[in-house]
């Protein structure tokens, strides 16, 4: 079934310069990107995003990591595509994704870990709408 996904190349990616290889690795695993761009995060709009994480030990930290930088916000679509996403981007410790995922690539810490995705259509609807309004949907 057709699906569609939120997916954010994190600030530690962007500053690795590797947002070119990140989208090529979603155009091959037959993720389609519909929307696309780049923008910096207030603390603010990091919190509203990880809400759901606000009373985890790890929250004002993933916050401020994810203000720290630009980041490229992306909605991919293709057939399951919020599993197929999650299996592209490996565990959320790149010392424990599998070979060849983009974690284990780039991600240099359980934090700084190169990539987000939505984890359930319920996650990816809330998180589209997040930051995509319907007009920005070029492809779709
Ligand atoms: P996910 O991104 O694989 O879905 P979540 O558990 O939803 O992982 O956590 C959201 C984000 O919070 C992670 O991608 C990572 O950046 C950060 N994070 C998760 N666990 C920790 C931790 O134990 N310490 C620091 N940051 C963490
Ligand atoms: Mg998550």
């Amino acid at each position: 079934m057709s699906e569609r996904t939120l997916a954010i190349i994190k600030p530690d990616a962007v500053r690795k310069q590797v947002i070119g290889d990140i989208i090529h690795r979603y155009e091959q695993a037959g993720l389609r990107p519909i929307a696309m761009k780049m923008l910096r995060m207030t603390k603010a709009v990091a919190e509203g995003f990880y809400a759901v994480h606000r009373e985890r030990p790890f929250f004002d930290s993933l916050t401020t990591f994810m203000a720290s930088g630009p980041v490229v916000v992306l909605v991919l679509e293709g057939d399951d595509a919020i599993k197929r996403n999650r299996d592209l981007m490996g565990a959320t410790d790149p010392a424990k994704a599998a070979p060849g995922t983009i974690r284990a690539v780039y991600g240099a810490s359980i934090e700084a870990n190169a990539v987000h995705g939505s984890d359930s259509p319920e996650t990816a609807q809330f998180e589209i709408q997040y930051f995509f309004a319907s007009m920005e949907f070029a492809g779709g």
